[in-house]
């Protein structure tokens, strides 16, 4: 990756349903955003990724586009999109959109079109097959949203295909026309304005020809048909030449179930793919596909972290993240939301944003919210929740107190309760009963009340963001894991030509001990940042429950 932006940027996600509505009507809007940019901007984020506003029937929340050059009325119109770009560009930040390539909404007049069959110019946009002679569908396939990925539409008198949702048709890539038209839409959004873009799954867009019947028993069968699928390299080359690399615009993939090997196919220096991407190692470290639970183990997931800075090193580059609007709140789920809320979430940040690639935070994790707590299912409005409530219901025959343990625990819903601004009614995101329940937490974790406090989660976000812009070793550094076999410590060192920079991290609710290592023992560390007050002896010291500091190497120089 040449350009320097992309590896300095420190990226915020805005799920826009969730994030402000200055409309008055319960949904977060474009206007709510812009009211915020101040917010943004005394944070010190360098770019939004902002989650689909584009047209749609939000079957999905907006990752079922039915128009990718218009925005949903519930958002605003598409001069309050440039009203936004011009408003963020103002104050120096970038803006990343969300782009659902993959897939549209059944709704989107392509599909309207190819649905008609034969004549149709577009009857080849999608994917549509015969079902078998039996009737039934045309391969053994499931989907992401459970149940198979097909169905049947009696206009055409064919299946189309659909990874996600019925209404969700996947679009189908072997057809130029499709390419091009893509490639269209991009260009709409970049004389917009824009300066990257997020790809929702974009290693799922090449689909084996034959679309042969998949191989697995559980999980999702047929997925060795279309992960990181035989064409998929040729797409994204194509793509970048054409659109993303003559304009500089930033590109973050969405890949999901890639390892780190397979992830410097996209990302590496020399392959002109994309700029980096989001694997989903580590958001399986406490669960087997994804609903079933498995107990938490920081070593699991410190391998993990470690094993993709190692492979990423000077050949790839990797997005840094926790959270995102499909996964539980960090702190619930490595941390602990109950007796150590702010101190652990101050120690997961520490020990995710020193290390090599581009932060990702997502909207809230910066005050530490928490899960949603919802306990009946009419609480919850996620698709992949209600489906998978029934399908546990009804297909294995599990009880719904254990479906509510999962999806309390699991449910996408987790992370799209309204932003908590203050202790004010409707956590200051409406002033109307919001469209998904606010906790009741808000008169606690809010962000009037931590911008107030110097001790709060929000400022150890604000000294990360303002370290990362001071020193260069937190970008450029290489990394260097040590105590790798242990079961409660996280730590690296981070070096770039004189500066050495050391974060030591207890993931744990125990006391933990901890020596220096002895390569490491001729430095003079100075401590920068901590998240409990007293000083230590950088050569050994005990470590409180879910404690993290970081120290660099006298001599660095600032920059
Ligand atoms: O959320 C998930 C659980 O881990 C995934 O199955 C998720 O659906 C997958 O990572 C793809 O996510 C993206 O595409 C989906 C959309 O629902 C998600 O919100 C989006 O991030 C379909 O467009």
């Amino acid at each position: 990756m040449k350009e320097d932006w992309k590896k300095r940027s420190i990226v915020y996600q805005i799920y826009p349903r969730s994030f402000k509505d200055a409309s008055g009507d319960g949904i977060g809007d474009i206007a709510g955003i812009i009211e915020k940019i101040p917010y943004l901007v005394d944070l010190g984020v360098d770019a939004v990724w902002l989650s689909p506003v584009y047209a749609s029937p939000m079957d999905d929340n907006g990752y079922d586009i039915s128009n990718h050059c218009d925005i949903h009325p519930d958002y605003g119109t598409l001069s309050d999109l440039k009203a936004l770009i011009d408003a963020l560009h103002a104050a120096d930040i970038r803006l990343i959109m969300d782009l659902v390539l993959n897939h549209t909404s059944d709704e989107h007049p392509w599909f309207q079109e190819s649905r008609q069959g034969k004549d149709n110019p577009k009857r080849d946009y999608y994917i549509w097959r015969k079902g078998k002679k039996n009737g039934a569908p045309p391969n053994n396939w499931t989907s992401f949203f459970t149940g198979p990925p097909w169905t049947y539409d009696e206009g055409r008198g064919e299946y189309y295909l659909h990874l996600f949702g019925r209404k969700q048709p996947d679009l189908n890539w072997e057809n130029d026309t499709v390419i091009a038209e893509i490639e269209k839409i991009i260009r709409f959004w970049i004389d917009l304005g824009v300066d990257g873009f997020r790809l929702d799954v974009i290693n799922l867009i090449s689909k084996r020809s034959g679309l042969p019947d998949g191989r697995r028993r559980i999980g999702l069968r047929g997925r060795e048909h279309y992960l990181n699928g035989p064409r998929v390299h040729e797409y994204l080359r194509r793509l970048h030449r054409n659109v993303f690399s003559p304009h500089g615009v930033m590109t973050v993939g969405e890949t999901t179930f890639v390892t780190p090997q397979e992830a410097l196919d996209y990302v590496g220096h020399d392959r002109g793919e994309l700029d980096m991407v989001f694997h989903f190692e580590h958001m399986f470290v406490d669960n087997f596909l994804k609903w079933f639970l498995l107990p938490f183990r920081p070593k699991k997931l410190k391998k993990v972290l470690n094993r993709w800075q190692e492979t990423m090193a000077e050949k790839g580059w990797n997005a840094l993240y926790f959270e995102n609007h499909d996964q539980p709140r960090s702190v619930s789920r490595f941390g602990d939301d109950r007796r150590y809320r702010v101190r652990s979430a101050k120690m997961l940040s520490t020990v995710l944003y020193f290390q090599r690639g581009t932060p990702y935070i997502y909207q809230g994790q910066e005050i530490a919210m928490t899960n949603a707590g919802f306990t009946e299912l009419s609480q919850y409005r996620d698709i992949e929740t209600k489906n998978v409530y029934r399908l546990g219901r009804q297909k294995l025959k599990l009880t719904h107190r254990r479906m509510m343990k999962k999806i309390m625990k699991m449910s996408r819903d987790n992370a799209r309760t309204p932003m908590q601004w203050s202790a004010d009614a409707h956590a200051g995101f409406s002033s109307v009963e919001p469209w998904i329940g606010v906790q009741e937490n808000h008169a606690e974790i809010n962000v009037e009340r931590q911008r107030k406090d110097k001790d709060s989660v929000y400022h150890h976000y604000k000294r990360i963001i303002e370290l990362r812009k001071r020193y260069d070793v937190i970008v450029e550094g290489d990394y260097r894991p040590f105590y790798q076999g242990h079961r409660r410590l996280f730590v690296y060192t981070r070096n770039h030509g004189e500066q050495t920079l050391l974060v030591v991290a207890n993931f744990c609710g125990r006391a933990t001990r901890f020596v220096l290592p002895a390569v490491l023992r001729d430095k003079t560390f100075k401590q920068i940042l901590s998240n409990v007050k007293d000083d230590v002896d950088v050569r050994r010291w005990t470590l409180a429950p879910y404690e993290a500091r970081v120290f660099i190497c006298h001599g660095a120089t600032d920059r």
